[in-house]
């Protein structure tokens, strides 16, 4: 049993897309609580988080736009997380993905005073790898895994708390990487399983090498799930498409196998606009995700039975 704690992050302005900032309402209307609650848990909403006034930060990339915005939402998230960890399991309802900025240095501010190393599953298309200098787009959604890292090109931000090292990341689904953002991580130790490793692969072995690794270090591990790592057909509610993502039983399969491991210590729901949705579907898809991740199965099976 796991004390789950919710934490609204309406965050739209990460992206160009309105719509994100409806996310944490069509996950509560698709019935997460409940969801989880069957499940066995304790579930307490703390609704939704409200930013202060963004301060004015400016940059040299013309491209960043809602720069001060972000920014404030980081200092809002990093404190709502790394307070929820001490309580229980934050679940995050994005909101695009520029909340991970915030979340990612709550968990890791909370993981350096527990003294544990942190660890990060993403499962997204993208790689998110950007810096507000080297970013085309100037949608800070495309940065967090690069602020997360410790690299520089974010002074407006506070310095991320204890950066995670390459080695404790692991990327999951990518299939959309820009120039700048390859040649960073080719510096880096990231494990980068783009679609072609799990078309050869399949998700298991990888998947397990890298949990086997969290559980050897005793870490602490995030998972940050962009809706966008779903394949378009059956998600796509989401502003940034790309063709041939994972499928229904690969996404359930990550998530049962992240169940049966028993390591996920917080959770990031982003990038669901549901604007863009089709009655629902993709909202319920992620809810039944979290469904999955949270201990939902058709029959018992002995733990890591992969
Ligand atoms: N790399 C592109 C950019 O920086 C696209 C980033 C899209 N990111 C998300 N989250 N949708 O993964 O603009
Ligand atoms: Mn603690
Ligand atoms: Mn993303
Ligand atoms: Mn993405």
């Amino acid at each position: 049993m796991t004390h789950c704690i919710l934490i609204g992050a309406p965050v739209d302005e990460g992206q160009r897309r309105p719509g994100c900032l409806m996310g944490p309402a069509a996950y509560r209307v698709a019935g997460l609580a409940s969801t989880l609650a069957e499940l066995g848990h304790t579930v307490e909403d703390r609704g939704d988080l409200f930013p202060a006034a963004g301060r004015g930060q400016t940059c040299a990339n013309p491209a960043v736009h809602h720069l001060p915005e972000i920014v404030a939402w980081t200092e809002a998230l990093r404190a709502a997380g790394c307070a929820a960890m001490e309580e229980g399991m934050p679940i995050f309802l994005g909101g695009d993905h520029a909340l991970a900025l915030g979340t990612l240095a709550g968990v890791a501010a909370h993981a350096r005073a527990a003294g544990r190393p942190q660890f990060v599953l993403w499962l997204d298309a993208h790689s998110d790898f950007h810096t507000i200098e080297t970013t085309g787009s100037g949608n800070l959604h495309g940065t967090p895994l690069a602020y997360a890292s410790g690299r520089p090109g974010f002074e407006p931000f506070p310095a991320f708390p204890a950066p995670i090292p390459g080695r404790n990341i692991c990327m999951f689904g990518i299939r959309s990487v820009d120039g700048p953002e390859l040649a960073a991580l080719r510096e880096t130790e990231i494990v980068v399983n783009d679609m072609r490793v799990l078309d050869e692969r399949g998700i298991i072995a990888p998947l397990r090498e890298f949990l086997d690794r969290v559980r050897a270090e005793n870490g602490m591990l995030h998972v940050s799930l962009d809706v966008d790592f779903l394949d378009p057909s059956i998600a796509p509610a989401v502003g940034t498409t790309v063709p041939g993502g994972a499928t229904f039983r690969e996404a359930h399969l990550v998530c049962e196998l992240l169940h049966e491991s028993g390591l996920m210590t917080s959770l990031d729901l982003v990038e669901l606009n549901p604007f863009l949705d089709e009655r629902g579907r993709t909202a319920k898809l992620m809810v039944d995700l979290v469904g999955s991740l949270m201990g939902r199965k058709v029959f018992d099976r002995p733990t890591r039975s992969f």
